[in-house]
């Protein structure tokens, strides 16, 4: 076998940072004794140590320097073709029983699986550097703050979490000594990036994660869907709060009155382009600033919720990135940029199908081959990705370094959907917000392996993040609103409508932000709304559409329209997912169907 990541040597005062803590020690001797790696490299997350192994992976091709003025210290990596996606298939939930698991996460037996997966990593890093990564997630003060090793064979991975997480000294310094202390166990291998010896499993009991096989962000960058949402849901639920696939914005209107906002979309259906909104023009003196653009960690605090992201950084969908959708991702990924899987210029810039200006003559597509606009093969893969440190971003949040986390005032639901859903509506109460959330469907993107837009349910877009049973998680959802006195509202927008002749209804991008305004003209009591049977659907004359070209009146009208016989259909769909989670659906949300279905026919 071609060994993908051989080892490297630094020299004296680099990967040398062992932590002190007796229970990290022990474990990393054990999995060194299970892998045999050549060596063992210990990151304290250092400016020199992100530099020496930049320099060595640069020698072995782990990564491309790209041209210094029009990319500067970023670098394109280069994933195995057979290696670009989530892999939801060989995603695992290990608990004790399936039930836990629950009917969508794929479950296996613990021991057997931690056998498995022992042979399997059984001298799988001879020849390799196995790296110790220490991370924390969340703000250095908030009381969610988890902390979380992972041990690597990945030099590119390495490199990531240091991008996407705070990582190194200040998470050895926040375990400090005691062996008794709480903290993720993390192994990763690539061993011989073969799909048929890839699997992603969590056990959430011993808060651990072993991902082998895979080079892919979302499969190995253990911090990020692992922890924070699959074994973070697990935690969460146990310990009384919310983790999230959800972006978190603030929104400040012209006389300085702010809201935070969650909003739950399913991957690549612009989480991260709707986190970094500009206003159009019509909205002067309004103001859109990111706290997080995927995962948001909630707690209860004085009857509301309040949120924090956990990462340090944005692992983003590059196709389709530009100045018109969103500028402020590319401000920030104009420099200190990892990008996997763009296309390389002649020049040594990267490239991808929608960013701004006319297609290269010519460019090597993500897999290095050659590739002119004549090409039938993309150039970009559509699940290509940059990963660029939050700091980049002209519009963080001033709060996104706040413990208490930011008060929320909304929770957005969302998906794509060509038909069915309307613009936007408000959910009659928190249950009512719950069983919108609990049904919400999405049409599939390239974020993970296998077929791209159909139409599936994906609950809160948690279908491949939550980390135990799917009922249990609409319980919790459910008893959650119970604690909240002051609980966010809760909405539905839908971006993706079309029109017969299958076109786009809505622009999208920055004009969300009319719908965004009406969110807060709800949140304040500002405007009324229409009373329909799937919840308050927006006035035509309450949203703000002041210079907005290309929509024309018909068009917003099938944009709010709720049509009765597609309303039908979907009601039965619901009725057929919750069927088919089996007994696990609180009665609460059956009811909440039947009564959907009663106000259709008042
Ligand atoms: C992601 C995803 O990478 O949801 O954020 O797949
Ligand atoms: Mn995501």
């Amino acid at each position: 076998m071609n060994n993908p990541a051989p080892a490297i040597s630094p020299p004296a005062g680099i990967g040398d940072h062992k932590p002190a803590n007796q229970a990290v020690l022990d474990w990393v001797h054990e999995v060194e004794q299970l892998t045999q790696p050549e060596n063992i490299f210990w990151c304290d997350g250092s400016e020199r140590e992100n530099d020496f192994l930049i320099a060595e992976s640069l020698k072995q091709n782990v990564l491309i320097r790209l041209n210094e003025k029009k990319a500067p210290r970023s670098y394109l990596h280069r994933s195995n073709p057979n290696d670009v996606a989530r892999v939801e298939q060989f995603t695992f939930i290990c608990t004790p029983t399936k039930a836990e698991a629950g009917p969508t996460n794929n479950w296996s037996e613990p021991a057997e699986t931690y056998s498995k997966l022992q042979g399997l990593l059984k001298g799988a890093m001879r020849g390799r550097t196995m790296f110790v990564v220490p991370y924390i997630m969340g703000p250095p003060d908030s009381p969610l703050t988890k902390i979380g090793f992972e041990i690597t064979d990945s030099k590119y991975v390495v490199l990531s979490m240091r991008i996407m997480t705070r990582m190194g000294e200040i998470a050895v310094k926040r375990l400090g000594h005691d062996p008794k202390a709480e903290w993720n166990r993390g192994v990763h291998s690539l061993l011989d990036v073969n799909p048929e010896r890839r699997f992603i499993c969590h056990f959430p009991q011993d808060n651990a994660i072993i991902s082998v096989g895979s080079g892919y962000g979302g499969n190995v960058l253990l911090s990020k869907k692992c922890l924070a949402l699959r074994i973070g849901s697990y935690l969460a639920r146990k310990q009384g709060w919310l983790a999230e696939h959800m972006l978190i914005l603030g929104v400040e209107s012209p006389v300085g009155k702010k809201h935070y906002v969650a909003a739950a979309f399913p991957s690549a259906c612009g989480k991260t382009n709707f986190a970094m909104l500009i206003p159009p023009k019509h909205f002067a003196g309004w103001k859109v600033t990111t706290v997080g653009d995927d995962i948001a960690w909630m707690q209860i605090r004085d009857g509301r919720l309040w949120a924090v992201n956990p990462e340090n950084g944005y692992f983003g969908v590059v196709p389709g990135t530009s100045c018109k959708s969103n500028p402020n991702a590319m401000k920030s990924i104009e420099r200190d940029t990892l990008y996997t899987n763009v296309a390389l210029t002649d020049d040594s810039d990267v490239w991808w199908e929608g960013k701004d200006g006319a297609p290269p003559k010519h460019a090597f597509d993500w897999r290095g081959n050659d590739w002119t606009p004549d090409s039938k093969e993309k150039a970009a893969h559509p699940n290509s990705r940059f990963a660029t440190p939050m700091r980049n971003n002209p519009v963080l949040d001033p709060h996104v370094e706040d413990g208490n986390g930011v008060p929320i005032s909304a929770i957005i639901f969302g998906g794509r959907r060509s038909d069915t859903m309307p613009l936007v509506f408000q959910a009659f109460d928190w249950e009512h917000g719950t069983y919108i959330g609990a049904t919400m469907a999405s049409e599939t993107t390239a974020a993970a392996t296998g077929a791209v837009g159909q139409v599936r349910r994906d609950p809160m877009a948690m279908l491949p993040f939550c980390g135990y049973n799917i009922g249990d998680y609409f319980r919790h959802w459910l008893e959650t609103g119970k604690r909240l006195t002051k609980p966010p509202l809760i909405f539905h927008v839908n971006w993706f409508r079309k029109s017969a002749d299958g076109k786009f209804l809505w622009p999208g991008f920055g004009d969300n932000m009319r719908v965004l305004g009406w969110i807060i003209d709800r949140c304040e009591g500002r405007v009324g709304a229409n009373e329909s049977a799937i919840g308050h659907i927006s006035r035509l004359q309450d949203l703000d559409l002041g210079e907005l070209r290309g929509v024309t009146p018909n068009q917003m009208r099938e944009l709010l329209n709720v049509n009765a016989e597609e309303w039908q259909k979907e009601i039965s769909d619901h009725a057929k997912f919750f069927e088919s989670l089996g007994s696990v659906v609180p009665k609460e949300l059956d009811k909440q169907r039947e009564n959907l279905a009663a106000r259709f026919k008042s």
